[in-house]
């Protein structure tokens, strides 16, 4: 069909000012493009901007009965929407990208009646996990969400997949119609045209499940949603983890997918070696290629409250997870004191630790108790071992993730040596990691990168003797960071 002259002259403004660029690209998911789109400097050019909002009302303006407020995904379609619910006297809503801590802690700003539809406007949707952390949001404050409307459609898997979780993709623009148009305008070349299409063919983002039940989920709260999501995708490998971190309740387990997603690391380094000296060494030198650093504190010689402080400031500095790998296995009223009190005080320093399900479910209560009602802490439950003749069989296993799903709000996943359940918001640990797989020393077995991430669809890979040992930690630990990552893209991407 041909393309309205207006169209035709707004893409042709867009790329003049530079928010269509060619050439090679990494874009956030790691992947090289042909094609880039930065619609963040039409709020330099006010008649493109208006250009733009025109045309994306224009889009939705029959279906404006169905909506009663307006929301931008922060940070580019703020200004869109802005203008758009300006000019056309349409109430707004604003999300925050972070809760603020202090006064209403509200994410979504702005005058609603619970229930009513949110409309949400973005500029250009690739995998469609930012519209869906948007809807997330939205429906978390009460508000319904069915359609978003985007300027461009990178086509990528995006509109599939919003689809897939209820919610209808209005675009103005696909990447193809881009390309053909500028073609046509003798902007861009045959050859480029090719690359740009067979980009789109080889990286969609979305694989469709066959049994998915793709009927609109009209349900506005996240408990369903992410149920829903749960039960209509069986197979959680190809999702990525930015999108599952989206899904997370538990802010630990969000603050984990995050730091992946941000440091594109899925490298937990197990630091166990027995001079606190060298332990904050190794967090400082390899803090910026893991996302989390895992200790043994009861082998550190000579602990003082300074280096759980210390370790604490390079958390921060490095902006990492600190794991203390506790394995705590004993009644409820014991494991509280272990966690809480004595020369450890695990608790107050340590993140994330991890339990045996062996005792039963008190022990998860004990650490409960041990932290109250902070947010900050979370727990692991070990599902199953790496080393070899341990007994957790199949039904410990089985038994192990009941006991976390009963425990969602401080369990946040497993160690494991598989995928043990199917549930995204559930990570998987693995330890007995190396570069060249097979037995180690006492009984420890190893498998590689690219086992425990691809073939076993595992989330993080945790490395010990493997770094601490090598002549060069930070090279090693930076070769395991690229093995991790690398299994994981060709995971997402299979
Ligand atoms: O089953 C397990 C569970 C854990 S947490 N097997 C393990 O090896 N671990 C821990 O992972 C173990 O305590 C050690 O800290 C690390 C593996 O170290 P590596 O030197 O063998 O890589």
């Amino acid at each position: 069909m041909e393309m309205e002259r207006s169209s035709v002259d707004l893409i042709l403004q867009l790329f003049d000012i530079g928010a269509v660029k060619f050439g090679s690209f990494k874009l956030k998911s790691g992947i090289t493009s042909p094609v880039y789109f930065d619609l963040r400097v039409i709020i330099s050019y006010p008649d493109i901007l208006i250009a733009v909002c025109e045309i994306m009302w224009k889009h939705i303006e029959s279906n404006r009965e169905k909506f009663r407020v307006i929301c931008g995904v922060p940070y580019t379609a703020l200004p869109i929407a802005t203008v758009i619910c300006t000019t056309n006297k349409f109430p707004m809503v604003i999300r925050r990208k972070e809760a603020k801590d202090y006064g209403t802690m509200k994410i979504i700003e702005g005058v609603f009646e619970q229930g009513s539809n949110c409309l949400i406007v973005e500029d250009v949707v690739t995998s469609g996990s930012s519209v869906w952390e948007t809807t997330v949001s939205l429906q978390d404050a009460g508000l319904t969400v069915t359609d978003a409307i985007v300027l461009l459609n990178r086509q990528q898997g995006g509109r599939e997949m919003l689809e897939s979780r209820g919610i209808t993709l209005h675009s103005i623009f696909t990447l193809t119609e881009v390309v053909t148009c500028l073609n046509k305008e003798k902007k861009i070349s045959d050859s480029m045209v090719s690359e740009v299409k067979d980009f789109i063919a080889n990286n969609n983002t979305f694989t469709p499940n066959p049994d998915m039940d793709v009927k609109p989920r009209r349900k506005s709260k996240e408990d369903a949603t992410a149920k829903s999501y749960r039960n209509s995708i069986p197979d959680i490998e190809q999702v990525t983890y930015e999108s599952r971190g989206v899904l997370c309740k538990n802010e630990v387990a969000a603050r984990i997918f995050r730091i992946i997603h941000d440091k594109q690391t899925n490298l937990c380094l197990s630091a166990d070696v027995d001079s606190a000296v060298e332990l904050l060494e190794i967090a400082d030198v390899c803090g910026p290629h893991i996302c989390i650093l895992k200790t043994h504190i009861d082998i550190i010689d000579h602990l003082t409250p300074n280096i759980s402080k210390a370790l604490t400031e390079l958390s921060k500095k490095h902006n990492f997870i600190i794991f203390e790998d506790r394995k705590f296995a004993d009644i409820g009223s014991t494991v509280r004191q272990q966690y809480s009190a004595g020369s450890y005080s695990i608790s107050e320093w340590a993140d994330l630790t991890n339990a045996h399900s062996l005792p039963g479910p008190g022990v998860i209560e004990g650490l409960k108790a041990a932290v109250q009602n902070r947010k900050d802490r979370a727990c692991l439950l070990i599902a199953e071992m790496s080393s070899k003749g341990n007994l957790a069989d199949a039904n410990y296993t089985k038994a192990t993730v009941q006991m976390a799903e009963d425990h969602r709000d401080f369990v946040i996943g497993f160690i494991s040596t598989s995928k043990v359940t199917t549930d995204p918001t559930f990570l998987h640990m693995t330890p007995g990691v190396k570069l060249q797989p097979g037995d180690g020393q006492l009984g420890q077995q190893y498998l590689t990168p690219d086992e425990v991430i691809c073939k076993r669809k595992c989330d993080i890979i945790i490395v010990g003797r493997g770094i601490t040992l090598a002549a060069n930690r930070l090279q090693a630990a930076i070769e395991y960071k690229n093995a991790g990552w690398k299994a994981y893209l060709d995971r997402v991407n299979a």
